[in-house]
């Protein structure tokens, strides 16, 4: 994500807005204050084409004292509030499909890695039931929070609504028993297809109160863990993985990736960032549910 605007800018910004400067001469005085292109636009976008809001509320002190706080992140004794419990004390969890297998665990980044979420038909079907409704996936602005293509995510995608159909409801109740979340903070079951050369480069799945974009999506509440689920065998390439604990967890028929990235005060950690590597032969398909700390209602 681009960076934050700090407070200085957005005082700065506030300032010649109110005094009538027009977007083209803030733009200009910008980049003869050595700011790049890119920056220097993001800047007017917010003092110009936001709501005013908006720019106020970046000067407000406990915004950017709060924004501060959960993007330094790197927190000392992390205990994220989403672990799967019985993960960590057995190694299968009965589901409605049978056991559901824990082959891997890593404290931090917190990640379980586990075999079996889905059987191998669930899988096919849920690739069928996608494969004609997926179009270029988007990443959310920084700026205003909308859909932006964007080089980093480059995969296909379909978001799915929770129970949609019967294979759907069932696997919105399965995670919901394996997490122990309930059902309804799930944001609903996205299916993706990454072709070869397709990636997700390293993100964090929270939104970060010090972007704008993002702040606006924490209003239906915070992502608090996630679940990749791997729809089929990959030839090549494509592994999930957790640049700052040097993990990678590679796809499998069947297989899943969960990550918590909270602590108990909502605040979260940074060695949750995380991509898909590109796919280098083949094709990938996943199944996502990004789960928040509350009951999830899709955004206007
Ligand atoms: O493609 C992957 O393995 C990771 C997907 C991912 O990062 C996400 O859905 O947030």
């Amino acid at each position: 994500m681009a960076n934050p605007i700090n407070k200085a800018l957005a005082q700065w910004l506030f300032d010649r807005r109110n005094e009538g400067f027009s977007r083209e001469e803030v733009r200009a005085l910008l980049i003869e204050h050595q700011y790049v292109e890119e920056d220097a636009e993001r800047a007017c976008v917010i003092a110009f084409d936001c709501p005013p809001d908006d720019l106020e509320s970046l000067l407000d002190d406990d915004l950017q004292a709060e924004a501060a706080n959960q993007t330094a992140t790197w927190i000392e004794g992390f205990e994220p509030s989403a672990r799967i419990k019985l993960a960590e004390t057995q190694n299968a969890i009965p589901s409605d499909h049978g056991d559901i297998k824990v082959v891997c665990r890593s404290e931090r980044p917190y990640v379980i890695g586990l075999a079996n979420v889905m059987t191998a038909e669930e899988c096919k079907e849920l690739i069928e039931y996608s494969r004609y409704r997926i179009s270029r996936a988007m990443v959310v602005s920084p700026i205003d929070g909308s859909d932006l293509v964007d080089d980093r995510r480059t995969s296909e995608l379909v978001m799915h609504s929770r129970g949609e159909s019967p294979l759907i409801a069932k696997l919105d109740e399965r995670i919901s028993q394996l997490t122990g979340i309930p059902s309804d903070h799930g944001e609903g079951l996205q299916v993706m297809r990454y072709g070869v050369g397709a990636e997700y480069a390293p993100h964090y799945d929270y939104f970060a109160l010090g972007s704008l974009g993002e702040r606006r999506h924490l209003k239906h509440g915070q992502r608090v863990a996630s679940l990749v689920i791997y729809l089929n065998d990959v030839d090549a390439g494509g592994e999930t993985i957790f640049p700052y604990g040097d993990l990678s967890i590679s796809p499998q028929t069947g297989h899943a990736s969960y990550f918590a990235y909270t602590d108990k005060d909502g605040r979260c950690d940074g060695m949750s960032f995380h991509g898909g590597a590109p796919v280098r032969a083949g094709e990938k398909w996943i199944a996502t549910m990004w789960i928040r700390d509350r009951p999830y209602v899709a955004s206007e």
